[in-house]
């Protein structure tokens, strides 16, 4: 098919918890898309020492979405390195202001949204660990490490995301649907938004593998995970 050249600009949306590092990872891998998370850059960006870190973690203590211009600049300068590559944004743009920005860049051509079940958010968050130097994300139910409280490839100790407590938990939630929705309405008036609702990754996977599919060839076959 025609489909060859065109850089594809993709976007998945959806609330803490509800899969969007997982499945991103999965596109990634299976269609060789570099894959750029926005709370990851920041995660990285606070141990700096600088002061745009120390006030950056304030904000992911409190599970408070960090100010559009901060998390703007720093997106816009990721992208920037890598205009010739295909890309998949997880968790940006995550209000008006940040889509509007997003839209002075380029033109998105997909964006998945994950619809997931209040109480299966909270579940998944609080039996998350995560491995800080990578970015590597476990879950106690889902995908255990082979070694409890250590990473798979370096050995080193896991650890629980402060934001992931209880009370950041439950402020995340609440924050996220008041300056998502414009965002989606946005993106379903232009017709690029693709909705997927369930309790699992793994069922909800096969769908946007097909979605995919349609726009820009695999590079790894579907079965494995
Ligand atoms: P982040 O880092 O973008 P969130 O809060 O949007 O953080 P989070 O928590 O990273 O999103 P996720 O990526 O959607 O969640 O989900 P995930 O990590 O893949 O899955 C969650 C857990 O469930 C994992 O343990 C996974 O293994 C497990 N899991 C997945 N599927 C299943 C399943 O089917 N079953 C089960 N049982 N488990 C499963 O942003 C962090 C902070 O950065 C700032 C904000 O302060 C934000 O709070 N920030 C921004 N601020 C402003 N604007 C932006 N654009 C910002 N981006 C980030
Ligand atoms: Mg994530």
């Amino acid at each position: 098919p025609a489909m060859a050249s065109k850089l594809l600009r993709a976007v998945v949306l959806g609330p803490p918890g509800s899969g969007k590092g997982t499945v991103c990872e999965r596109i990634a891998r299976r269609f060789g898309l570099q894959h750029l998370s926005s709370g990851q850059f920041l995660r990285e960006s606070l141990g700096g020492g600088g002061e745009a870190g120390a006030l950056a973690q304030q904000y992911l203590e409190r599970g408070l979405l960090v100010p559009d211009h901060v998390i703007t600049r720093l997106m816009m300068a990721e992208l920037e390195k890598r205009r010739e590559q295909h890309w998949l944004l997880d968790g940006f743009p995550r209000t008006l202001g940040q889509a509007k920005a997003l839209d002075g860049i380029c033109q998105l051509d997909l964006v998945i949204s994950l619809n997931i079940p209040f109480e299966t958010l909270k579940d998944r968050l609080s039996a998350r660990w995560v491995h800080p130097a990578s970015g590597r994300v476990y879950n106690m139910d889902f995908n255990p490490p082979h070694t409890q409280g250590v990473d798979d490839l370096t050995g080193e100790p896991l650890v629980q995301r402060e934001d992931d407590r209880p009370e950041a938990v439950a402020a995340r939630l609440r924050k996220y649907k008041d300056a998502a929705k414009p965002v989606m309405e946005l993106y379903k008036s232009r017709g690029i938004l693709h909705s997927f609702s369930g309790t699992e990754t793994n069922k909800i996977w096969p769908y946007v593998y097909t979605l995919l599919s349609s726009r820009i060839p695999p590079v790894l076959p579907e079965e494995e995970h």
